[in-house]
């Protein structure tokens, strides 16, 4: 740890801003976690975790124990603050920068001159440029930076803090290998608070680090996550184009592969997360008339689900008093998390066409959401869930569904939208 960034305030303690708290803190920094929701809150001042991801909790435990990492529903001074907040969109598919100017508000009285202020939440191009605009309009007597091109080593006036977008860029699932691991790209208002950011994130962070302004930094991270969702976009479409002409999709895009220069990503159920099925509407939304691809692969995987259900629903009335097992709930593989999870639409989707008695198999979960056991769907172990299906729809690849018995399989309408039994 270097002088000067000693004290870290970290906002939001979720999928970001827990594992990089506790990450930071075991790293001798003195760390406050804050978050809105008390208990989250309570939870990690007990030592434990809210989220699942691999070693958070011992990560958390150590922090915790050494004194290091405090949670609290308030921030505090700092050194370094950074904001780590969700953003999502609205129902028309714009920005919701709530969180984000909540959490900026709520720091300014607490930021001093010297501080660096960092934005990781994935944010819409010119969102670090509001986050200056709001901390100023708190605190008038700050000098906060101004916007530069990137190309100036100064700002137009001395600032006194400095304000960075560093956008996390961590996969579930291995996020903390990935924080420390991955390239970070660092994007300044202006160059000094791009320079600070990185003197800070070299602390913990053994991938390389870039500086750029912060608006090409929003759009890199936006970038990143409309180029795999346009790349499962067309392995989607690929996979509706060989079920029309009785190709096998997996084969298929196998041979294809075998090309030196095509990569072609794998089709399933639709997109899920709060990342990818989220971020390349922020690009849409500032520049509509040219995000036409982005447009067209969110709207490409967004209707996947609906085309799966009705998969399973004509597999389904080939039976009388069918039971259809759904196995999977999770956005993607060997996760807990069902947020944006295009299962999750897909069983509730059945479940409203009381087509069929629908069951549902998801070993990382001990309690279905509440709207899904209001429709009457129930959650079973695998075993009784293949007893029981006539029809059995593969939603995630859960690394425990791939050693189910391909003889048992045999007696069943199967559909396998990833492709796990192939
Ligand atoms: N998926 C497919 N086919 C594929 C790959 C993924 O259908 O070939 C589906 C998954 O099942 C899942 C969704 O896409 O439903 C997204 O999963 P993911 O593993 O591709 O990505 P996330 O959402 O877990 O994390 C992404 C990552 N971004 C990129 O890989 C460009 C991660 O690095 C980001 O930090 C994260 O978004 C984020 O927070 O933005």
């Amino acid at each position: 740890m270097k002088p000067g960034f000693e004290r870290v305030c970290v906002m939001g303690l979720g999928y970001i801003g827990l594992p990089t708290a506790s990450l930071i803190a075991n790293r001798g920094f003195h760390v406050r976690g804050v978050d809105v929701n008390r208990e989250t809150v309570e939870t990690i001042n007990r030592g434990g975790v809210h989220i699942v991801e691999p070693d958070l909790d011992i990560l958390v435990r150590s922090a915790v124990g050494s004194g290091q990492l405090v949670a609290d529903t308030e921030p505090a001074p700092a050194d370094v603050f950074i904001i780590a907040v969700p953003t999502p969109i609205c129902p028309s598919h714009g920005p919701d920068l709530t969180y984000v100017e909540q959490a900026t508000r709520a720091i300014a009285s607490h930021v001093a001159p010297g501080n660096l202020v960092i934005l990781e939440s994935t944010s819409p191009v010119g969102t670090t440029e509001k986050v200056a605009a709001w901390l100023s309009e708190e605190r008038p007597d700050l000098r906060t930076p101004v916007a530069t091109d990137g190309a100036s080593d100064t700002t137009p006036r001395e600032a006194q803090v400095f304000i960075a977008h560093c956008p996390e860029r961590v996969l579930p699932g291995q996020i903390l290998r990935e924080l420390v691991d991955n390239d970070r790209v660092i994007g300044g208002i202006d160059r000094a608070s791009a320079e600070r950011a990185r003197e800070f994130y070299e602390c913990f962070v053994s991938g390389e680090i870039v500086l750029t302004t912060a608006r090409t930094a929003e759009l890199c991270k936006l970038t990143e996550n409309a180029s795999r969702d346009v790349g499962i976009a067309f392995a989607n479409e690929l996979s509706l184009i060989c079920e029309k002409l009785g190709v096998n999709v997996w084969e298929l895009i196998g041979l294809a592969n075998r090309h030196p220069r095509v990569n072609i990503l794998r089709p399933g159920p639709g997109v899920g997360g709060h990342c990818i099925a989220v971020d390349p509407w922020f690009i849409v939304d500032s520049a509509p008339e040219e995000a036409r691809l982005i447009r067209t692969a969110r709207e490409v995987n967004d209707g996947k689900p609906h085309h799966v259900v009705r998969s399973i629903v004509a597999a389904a009335a080939r039976f009388r008093d069918p039971v259809i097992a759904c196995l999977g709930l999770a956005f993607k593989a060997n996760v807990d998390d069902l947020r944006e999870s295009p299962a999750v639409e897909i069983v509730k989707e059945l479940a409203e066409r009381h087509a069929a008695r629908v069951l549902v198999v998801e070993p990382h979960i001990r309690k279905l959401p509440a709207p899904l056991s209001a429709l009457g769907v129930e959650l079973v172990p695998l075993g009784a869930a293949l007893e029981q299906a006539d029809v059995v729809a593969l939603l995630v690849d859960h690394r425990v569904f791939a050693s189910v018995d391909k003889e048992v399989l045999l007696r069943k309408v199967v559909i396998d939208t990833r492709g796990l039994w192939q």
